[in-house]
C-alpha cells in the first residue's frame, strides 16, 4: 500500500521576495521532486496574518512578524508529495538561520539582520492539521 498524498502551504517571505531568491527557493522544491500544485503573489493583509500566526500571539516578536510579513509581497504555493509537510521542512531548515544548516534554504540563503523578527525566507506548515488550516486562508 503506498501513503496517500499530502499537501502543504509554503509562503516566500517578503525578504525572500524582494532578494529576488523566488525563483531559487521554488527549484529547490521541484528539484527535491514535489509538485507545484498552486501559486499566488499576494501582498498579505493583516487580518490573514493574525489567523495565520495566532499560536505566537502574545510572544515578543509577534508585532514585528506581522509587520514583516506586510512588508511587501509574498509568495504563496500548494506543494503536494508523499511527506511534504516534513519533507519542505527539512528543506527549509531550522528558524534561526544563523544556525540553520548549510545545504538548507534558511542555512545557504539567510543570516541574522540584527532585527527583532527573524527574516528566514520561508514558511512551512509543521502538521496536516496546521496544513488544512493555513491552505485554505492562503487559497480561499
Ligand atoms: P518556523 O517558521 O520555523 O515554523 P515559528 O516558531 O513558527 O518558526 O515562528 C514563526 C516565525 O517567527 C519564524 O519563521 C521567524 O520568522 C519568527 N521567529 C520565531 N521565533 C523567533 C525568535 O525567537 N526571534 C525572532 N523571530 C522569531
Ligand atoms: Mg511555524
Amino acid at each position: 500500500m503506498v501513503a496517500s498524498l499530502e499537501e502543504t502551504l509554503v509562503v516566500i517571505k517578503p525578504d525572500g521576495v524582494s532578494r529576488n531568491l523566488t525563483g531559487e527557493i521554488l527549484s529547490r522544491i521541484e528539484a527535491k521532486g514535489y509538485q507545484l500544485v498552486d501559486i499566488r503573489l499576494i501582498h498579505a493583509d493583516r487580518e490573514l496574518l493574525a489567523s495565520h500566526y495566532a499560536e505566537h500571539e502574545g510572544k515578543p516578536f509577534y508585532e514585528p512578524l506581522i509587520e514583516f510579513m506586510q512588508s511587501g509581497p509574498v509568495v504563496a504555493i500548494r506543494v503536494s508529495g508523499h511527506r511534504v509537510i516534513e519533507g519542505f521542512r527539512t528543506l527549509a531548515g531550522t528558524t534561526d538561520p544563523t544556525t540553520a544548516a548549510p545545504g538548507t534554504i534558511r542555512g545557504d540563503l539567510g543570516r541574522d539582520w540584527g532585527l527583532p523578527v527573524q527574516h528566514n525566507l520561508v514558511h512551512g506548515s509543521d502538521s496536516p492539521e496546521t496544513a488544512q488550516r493555513e491552505l485554505s486562508l492562503w487559497f480561499s
